[in-house]
């Protein structure tokens, strides 16, 4: 079935209309997507969207080499970070409110930063720890000892490895690598596929067997997520900055982004948008380091970003039914620095000031129909305001017992059913009339508008057009403490 044909929908306006609102213009003109069900998270999909901050940690050669991308030749013997604590690592992402960490087990100058059987060209053939160390088990284990999900990356482009080029040879031995990183350290949450795919010593490109790879981690760890450009579990927002689409659909047509490193001058904006008609549920990822480079550089010190750039992140990504995935890379030492540890927990403390308390507690809810509207404003995402099956608009009216002071909204879909809400309003009562206030396309899990503080005790939410059933899960309003009061924003 063609999914992208279009049907007329009538009753897609009339609740609306029963409000006094005008309909809205690509409304009335009406399209919808031909039947078929919407796509929808699976619970490992959910679990990875509702964790909103994983941390990144890049740690390889380069740490010791200056360079970004290592060429294959490094010697092992330049490793040697001396005083390595992954503890260190999985502490600090805890502190500020991360859920799970991923790991570079190997980047594309192909180290190996566990002792593996598949090449020399690893931990076991440095100083560290008299060769006799295992960066991925610290890191495993710090992890779950604080309570953190564990993620790898396994770079496919390997400028070390003889065999790459060669077709199955190198295949089997990065399919031999992926077996050990996935058995031996216990449950992985994310497994991430970089779509690189350059030359390797010989200057021939691999052919990677994509199909074999991704029934590996099925079968080794079933629960793992996959990440790359193409999926197939969560995609790549298509930039390096931590800034998803305004619009942002957690659905894809998977045919659009065929295999990772699919590398076309659309696919950035493609993925950072998505496609509300895309059969996959494949929401993104959005990935940037606190640092400029990915790895540790000691001239990039003082260039870590601040706790207010982390924020403005935290809107673009999170705010943006994005996950971030922010990197923090070790130095020399195999630590965190201070400067990076400070400003991570700077943007804790920021969050925690913005977020510290919803002013809607305590308000009624109105809504244009279905049932439970009040479960908007409690913080479980599985409870949620629906409208009824057929609808495709609806709004919900919040009253509060007395005027609050706000100039931050977050917005839930109750995601664990799909993402249908395609665009939305949100209004103001200044006393004698409904004033605009925020305005938006795309909401999924979790929508942040931010505005200049407003005083008022009735808000309302319409949610202009959906492509299936309108689900909120959650509206939330907060005063943030650094904006200014202007005049002219109050209830009369
Ligand atoms: C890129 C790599 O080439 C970078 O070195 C880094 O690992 C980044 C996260 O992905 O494609």
């Amino acid at each position: 079935m063609d999914r992208r044909r279009f049907l007329l929908a009538g009753s897609a306006v009339a609740s609306l209309g029963a409000l006094g609102l005008p309909r809205p213009d690509h409304a009335t003109a009406a399209s919808l997507p031909a039947g078929g069900p919407r796509p929808r998270p699976t619970p490992q999909q959910l679990r990875w969207q509702r964790e909103e901050l994983a941390m990144f940690v890049h740690l390889t050669v380069n740490t010791f080499t200056g360079k970004e991308w290592g060429d294959g030749t490094e010697s092992p013997a330049i490793f040697d970070p001396r005083k390595l604590d992954a503890r260190q690592w999985a502490r600090t992402a805890r502190q500020a409110g991360f859920r799970s960490m991923i790991l570079t087990a190997k980047h594309h100058d192909g180290f190996c930063l566990w002792p593996t059987a598949t090449t020399k060209h690893s931990v076991a053939s440095s100083p560290w720890k008299d060769g006799h160390g295992d960066v991925v088990r610290e890191f495993t284990d710090a992890c779950h000892a604080e309570g953190l999900g564990a993620g790898l990356y396994l770079s496919p482009w390997d400028r070390n490895a003889k065999a790459y080029g060669s077709g199955e040879a190198y295949n089997d031995y990065y399919i031999a690598q992926l077996t050990e990183l996935l058995t031996r350290y216990g449950p992985i949450v994310e497994v991430w596929f970089d779509g690189a795919n350059g030359e390797g010593p010989n200057g021939r490109r691999q052919a990677y067997d994509w199909p074999r790879i991704h029934a590996t981690v099925r079968r080794l760890q079933p629960d793992a997520v996959m990440f790359s450009d193409a999926g197939p579990d969560v995609r790549w927002i298509g930039d390096e900055k931590g800034v998803a689409g305004e619009t942002c659909w957690s659905s894809i047509d998977p045919a659009s982004v065929p295999y990772p490193g699919y590398d076309r001058p659309w696919v950035g904006g493609l993925l950072g948008h998505g496609d509300p008609h895309g059969s996959a549920w494949r929401p993104g990822e959005s990935d940037v380091s606190i640092r400029p480079g990915w790895f540790w550089h000691p001239e990039q010190d003082g260039e870590v970003k601040s706790p207010d750039a982390l924020m403005e992140l935290y809107f673009s990504s999170v705010g943006r039914n994005s996950k971030l995935l922010l990197n923090v890379p070790p130095n020399r030492d195999g630590l965190f620095d201070p400067e990076d540890i400070a400003s991570l927990q700077g943007f804790a403390a920021k969050r925690t000031a913005l977020f510290a308390t919803d002013l809607l507690q305590g308000a009624t809810v109105r809504a244009s129909s279905g049932e439970a509207a009040p479960a908007v404003l409690d913080a479980n995402p599985d409870t949620h305001w629906s409208a009824a099956a057929d609808a495709h608009d609806g709004w919900l009216e919040i009253a509060l017992p007395r005027a609050v002071e706000f100039d931050t909204l977050e917005l839930g879909e109750a995601i664990a059913l799909g993402q249908n809400i395609a665009n939305y309003r949100v209004e103001r009562w200044d006393g004698g009339a409904w004033q605009p206030l925020a305005w938006g396309t795309t909401i999924g899990h979790k929508k942040l508008a931010r505005f200049d503080p407003v005083r008022t005790s009735r808000l309302r939410v319409l949610l202009e057009f959906a492509y299936g059933t309108p689900r909120l899960a959650r509206v939330a309003a907060y005063r943030g403490p650094d904006r200014r009061y202007g005049p002219g924003h109050d209830e009369k």
